[in-house]
Formats: structure tokens, sequence, C-alpha cells
């Protein structure tokens, strides 16, 4: 959080009142996706941008994101998207799987339609890193990709 705060001030350079921004949150642990939403929506406000010009969309899980991120992308209104997903290790390498496709697909959205889409997705080794990134004493994730795909809107 400190980094990004350093760079965007809360009060953004831009004026966000027209920006459309798109923001996907994925179901799947849903307890730690929905305070990452909250955070992301708060802080767009918080920057000036209009409830009306955000949406958002709903996926089953993480997997999901970079689909749905595409979706959003490509319509000429969307100016910025925020993937917000939570993927928590488990016994078994699926966490180390979701975790890459994930990872690979939302880079690859924003380099092919050159709008900022920002990684919101929390992935840990269980629930309590999980919580103290969504909200608890290691800040908002989700408020931290807002603030990143502002300041890479300034810096475009
Ligand atoms: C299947 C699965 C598992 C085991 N764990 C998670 C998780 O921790 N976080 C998450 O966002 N999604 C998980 N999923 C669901 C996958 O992301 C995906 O929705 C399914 O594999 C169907 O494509």
């Amino acid at each position: 959080m400190a980094g990004v705060l350093k760079s965007v001030s809360k009060k953004s350079k831009l004026n966000l009142s027209k920006t459309k921004f798109a923001i996907v949150v994925a179901e799947w642990n849903d307890d730690i996706t929905e305070p990452l939403f909250q955070g992301a929506h708060q802080a767009l406000l918080a920057l000036g941008a209009k409830k009306s010009n955000i949406i958002r969309k709903n996926v089953p899980g993480s997997f999901e994101l970079p689909l749905a991120a595409q979706w959003m992308a490509e319509r000429k209104d969307t100016d910025a998207v925020i993937c917000l997903g939570c993927v928590i290790q488990g016994d078994t390498p699926h966490f180390d799987y979701v975790c890459q496709g994930v990872t690979y697909g939302i880079m690859k959205v924003n380099l092919k339609y050159g709008k900022p889409v920002a990684f919101g997705v929390v992935t840990t080794l269980n629930k309590k890193q999980a919580l103290e990134r969504a909200g608890g004493k290691l800040g908002n994730k989700g408020e931290e990709a807002a603030l990143t795909v502002v300041k890479m809107l300034e810096i475009k």
C-alpha cells in the first residue's frame, strides 16, 4: 500500500468523473473478496470516480478473472479493469495452477488492450494471511488495486 499511496495522491491529478471502471470479483472465498471489492469501490469514489461509472461483474473463481477482464477491457467504454480474487493454498498443487493461470491471463489482457487491468488477487498460505490483506493489519489489496489503475491512467 505505502508504495502506491506515495505515487497517487488521494485526489488524483485526473478528473475521473467520466472515467469508466469495471471491477471483476471472484465469488470463491467471498469473505475475502467482498472486503476487497468494498476497498476498491470506496477508493475509486474517494479519487473522484462516479458510482454510475463503476460496474461490477462476479465470476465463480479466480481462474475466470482473465476472461471476464477481457470481456470488460474489449468494451470501448471501459477505461480500466480491477480484478479481485483470493486463492488460498490447499493440500494439492491446484493453488499453483490457478495462480499461474490468473497471473498470466491478467497480464495478457493488460497488453492486448493497452488498458490498465489490476491484479488484485490475494494469494496466501492460509485464511489468516488473506484476512490481513483484506482490510486487516496489512491493508486492503482491493484499495491498492484501485489506486494502481488510477496511477496507470495518470501515466498514460
Ligand atoms: C477450485 C478452486 C479451488 C480449489 N480453490 C480456489 C481458491 O482458493 N480461490 C479461487 O478463487 N478459486 C478457487 N477454485 C475455483 C477456480 O478458480 C475455478 O473457478 C474452477 O477451477 C473452475 O474453473
